[in-house]
């Protein structure tokens, strides 16, 4: 139940000795919820699977708050395994631990404990999603959350007749964690997934999913929904369409766009798009169907299956819907066209300008390659070494005494140096597909993080490299926003490129799908004190150690110094 809180501004933290000032308007709440994360077998593809759930269902349970609100989330894992919860896209102002990503801000939850997630909205509204960023957890432990404007405000568009999430994502039949450490130990690409799945259920082009595994939506003639659209698939980009319909996107990762009409969406892991669906057709049922956007080059078979739910007319029947014609799985103008036609709205909720001054400037590959197995260990990839991924010749090693939000606190020395390159090592033909070898070498494992000024501006340039193969990563920055100034195919030129930079209204978001074999710009302030993940978010990926880390400094007032831990923060 929430708790009222009107007519003040004031949130005080129980069991934290600062208050921190809320930013809405006449009122918030506080928003308490329980989340129980635990085995659950369900059924799938004709057979029982064990899988770690939250609340007993799959997707688990939506929350629901508004700009302004504090939401106190109290997490029990009664799961076998260790857990962290991250909030995706939700910035964490002052409240970095509570962002959840596994020894970065916090030890995990032990098995059989409990921890509480406290933390305010402030300056963001739309759909963000919460998921667990453990191991390979987050495939079944995730859910959509919805921050509604704050009372007395509205969407910058008409208000729909309803609102409905839609959580793609992706199952295996089999135990995820033990497909990842088998992966892991053998230092090859792990098993593909047997199914997508649009809230939790695979669709009629699967076995054994006509009837109860399909998920359906009903839907009035000639009113307008508001689908907040969730890519929570592990490892996939997907393409998503609707028979017939047009598809209006008003915001992608929670912030306005200008409207764009399309009839295909392309979502990365980690991104979200809300989209207005008008029942404007015949009477009747429509499919709508996600299948992969898959661009690796030299990759190895992907999952290409696709999974499909129902959309029906009130008054239709739902016999023989009609199919959208997806396009091919390589599609990349398709894919390319959606991403770089999105612009924010300028002057809407929440809408940011672009900082003009640049403090930073970082010029960071990213890309696969090959590192040696490791002891005495036997690795099954190519020549015998194991798949490797890295950020300027950086292969991202995870802390596991405490997290670096710890040591970063306590100023404890040994957990992490700030050393990350703002350049490679050596400038190349990047997206040279010839190479035999990588000219980087094997990158080393590192904890090495990117130490930012309080209120820095940084700009990236992010550029694909070819080694292994070229790949669409979906870049996620924990704590901010960035602009995306220009994105582009082959290697970034730094001549002509910045003349295209659209420093106007830029697309504003969390994830960017860097195009394959390709590079994009970003830019954003480090106006928030804490440490925070900036990683590929295909999860096959991040243990092979295509990540980084930014430490943004406390600020010179109080509304700048990250506060102390909870009382209650996990410890290793
Ligand atoms: C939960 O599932 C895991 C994996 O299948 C299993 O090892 C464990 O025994 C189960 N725990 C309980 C309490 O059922
Ligand atoms: C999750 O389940 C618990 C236990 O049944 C319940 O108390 C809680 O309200 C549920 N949480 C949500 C967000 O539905
Ligand atoms: C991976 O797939 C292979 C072949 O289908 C299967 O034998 C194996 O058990 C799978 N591994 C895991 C960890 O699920
Ligand atoms: C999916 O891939 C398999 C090989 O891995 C191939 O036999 C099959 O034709 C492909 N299906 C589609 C729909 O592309
Ligand atoms: C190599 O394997 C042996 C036997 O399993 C083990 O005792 C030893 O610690 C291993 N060495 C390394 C470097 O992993
Ligand atoms: C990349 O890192 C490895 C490991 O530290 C090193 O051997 C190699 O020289 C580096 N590459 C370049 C181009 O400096
Ligand atoms: C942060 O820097 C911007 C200029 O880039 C400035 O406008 C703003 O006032 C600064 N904010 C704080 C809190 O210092
Ligand atoms: C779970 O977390 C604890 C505390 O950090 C750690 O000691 C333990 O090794 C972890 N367990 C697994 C299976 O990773
Ligand atoms: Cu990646």
């Amino acid at each position: 139940m929430p708790v009222m809180m009107a007519g003040t501004h004031l949130v005080l933290f129980i069991g934290c000795t600062i208050a921190l000032l809320a930013s809405s308007t006449a009122s918030a709440s506080i928003v308490e919820h329980s989340l129980h994360v635990q085995n659950l077998t369900v059924w799938r593809l004709c057979r029982p699977q064990v899988i770690t759930a939250v609340n007993g269902s799959l997707p688990g349970p939506t929350i629901k708050a508004r700009e302004g609100d504090t939401l106190v989330i109290h997490v029990f894992n009664r799961s076998p395994y260790n857990l962290t919860i991250h909030w995706h896209g939700i910035f964490q102002r002052l409240t970095s631990w509570a962002d959840g990503p596994n020894y970065i801000t916090q030890c995990p939850i032990l098995p059989g404990s409990m921890y509480t997630y406290r933390f305010t909205i402030t300056g963001q509204e739309g759909t963000f999603w919460w998921h667990a960023h453990v191991s390979w957890l987050r495939a079944t432990v995730y859910g959509a959350l919805i921050i509604r404007p704050s009372r007395g405000h509205t969407y910058p568009f008409p208000k729909p007749y309803k609102e409905v999430p839609l959580l793609l994502g992706e199952w295996w039949n089999a135990n995820v964690v033990d497909v990842e450490d088998v992966s892991q130990l053998l230092g090859i690409n792990p098993n593909n997934s047997d199914a997508y799945t649009i809230n939790g259920k695979p669709g009629v082009l699967y076995p054994c999913s006509r009837k109860r595994q399909t998920y359906k939506l009903k839907v009035v003639p000639g009113k307008t929904y508001l689908l907040r659209i969730i890519n929570a698939a592990l490892n996939n980009q997907l393409f998503f369409k609707i028979a017939g319909h047009a598809l209006k996107v008003v915001a992608v990762d929670a912030t306005y766009t200008n409207p764009y009409v399309t009839d295909i969406i392309v979502l990365a892991p980690g991104q979200t798009a809300d989209v207005l669906l008008t029942a404007d057709q015949s009477t009747g049922a429509y499919y709508m169907a996600g299948h992969p956007y898959f661009n690796a080059e030299n990759a190895s078979p992907f999952a290409n299956t696709t999974t499909t739910g129902i959309l029906i007319y009130e008054g239709a029947s739902s016999a023989n819907p009609k199919m959208p014609l997806l396009p091919a799985f390589n599609d990349t103008p398709t894919a390319h066209k959606f991403s770089s036609s999105l612009t924010s709205l300028v002057g809407a909720p929440h809408w940011v300008p672009v900082p003009s001054k640049v403090d930073e400037r970082m010029f960071i590959t990213i890309g696969l390659g090959l590192s040696p197995c490791g002891g005495n260990a036997t690795c099954l990839g190519p020549n015998g070494l194991r798949f490797s991924a890295s950020m300027n010749n950086v292969s991202f090693q995870w802390a596991t005494s405490m997290s670096l939000l710890e040591a970063f606190y306590y100023n404890i020395k040994g957990i992490y140096t700030a050393d990350f390159p703002d350049v490679p090592p050596l400038v190349f033909d990047y997206t040279n597909r010839g190479l035999s070898q990588s000219p980087l070498g094997f990158a080393l494992k590192g904890t090495r993080v990117k130490k930012l000024k309080y209120n820095a501006t940084v700009e990236i340039v992010l550029q694909n490299t070819a080694f292994v193969g070229v790949e669409n990563h979906p870049m996620h920055l924990h704590g901010f926003n960035f602009h995306v100034l220009a994105q582009g195919f082959g290697n970034f030129d730094p001549i002509n490129d910045p003349k295209k930079f659209n420093l106007v209204n830029p697309v504003f978001r969390n994830t960017i799908g860097v195009p394959v074999g390709g590079w994009a710009v970003l830019r954003f302030q480090a106006d928030n004190p804490g440490v925070w993940l900036f990683h590929c978010h295909l999860d096959v990926h991040l243990p092979w150690g295509l990540a980084t880390v930014f430490v943004v400094e406390n600020g010179p007032t109080l509304s700048s110094i990250l506060p102390p831990p909870p009382a209650d923060l996990p410890k290793c």
